[in-house]
């Protein structure tokens, strides 16, 4: 099924001049740019997007990190776009992940791994909607 998923950019890969290998990971993985922009939360915005880890231990860490500098937002489409965007980025341990992916490569730790990916249907459509509004997709038709 063709699939969008919501992708970021985290800071930490920005900054380590990372953006041109991750979306050329990306698009070797087949996944096709829908829309990106360059953006930096601050930090209501990104409570609001990481609303579900509110109260967890490393919430403070993760604000933190996230809103500390810019980051590129990306909607992918592609067959199986959320699954093949996980797959590539690897697991959210960069010591659990894969050789090859994304955060094997780049992530520095758990909380500062470089990448961020949807991970479902809903949770895509919902990510997509919080940062994008529907003026700014490209149709690839
Ligand atoms: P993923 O990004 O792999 O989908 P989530 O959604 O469980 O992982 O977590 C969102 C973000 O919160 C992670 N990308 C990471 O930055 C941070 N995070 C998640 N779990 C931990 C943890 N156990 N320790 C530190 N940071 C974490």
């Amino acid at each position: 099924m063709i699939q969008r998923t919501f992708a970021m950019i985290k800071p930490d890969a920005v900054k380590a001049g990372n953006i041109g290998n991750i979306i050329n990971i990306a698009q070797e993985a087949g996944l096709k740019i829908v829309a990106m922009k360059m953006m930096k939360y601050t930090r209501a915005q990104a409570e609001g997007f990481y609303a579900v880890h509110k109260g967890k231990p490393f919430f403070e860490g993760l604000m933190n990190y996230i809103t500390e500098g810019p980051l590129v937002a990306i909607i992918f489409e592609g067959e199986d776009a959320i699954s093949v965007w996980r797959k590539t980025m690897g697991a959210t341990d960069p010591t659990k992940a894969e050789p090859g992916t994304i955060r094997a490569l780049y992530a520095e730790s758990t909380t500062r791994n470089s990448v961020h990916g949807s991970d479902a249907v809903e949770t895509a459509a919902a990510e997509i909607a919080y940062i994008f509004s529907g003026l700014s997709l490209v149709s690839l038709e």
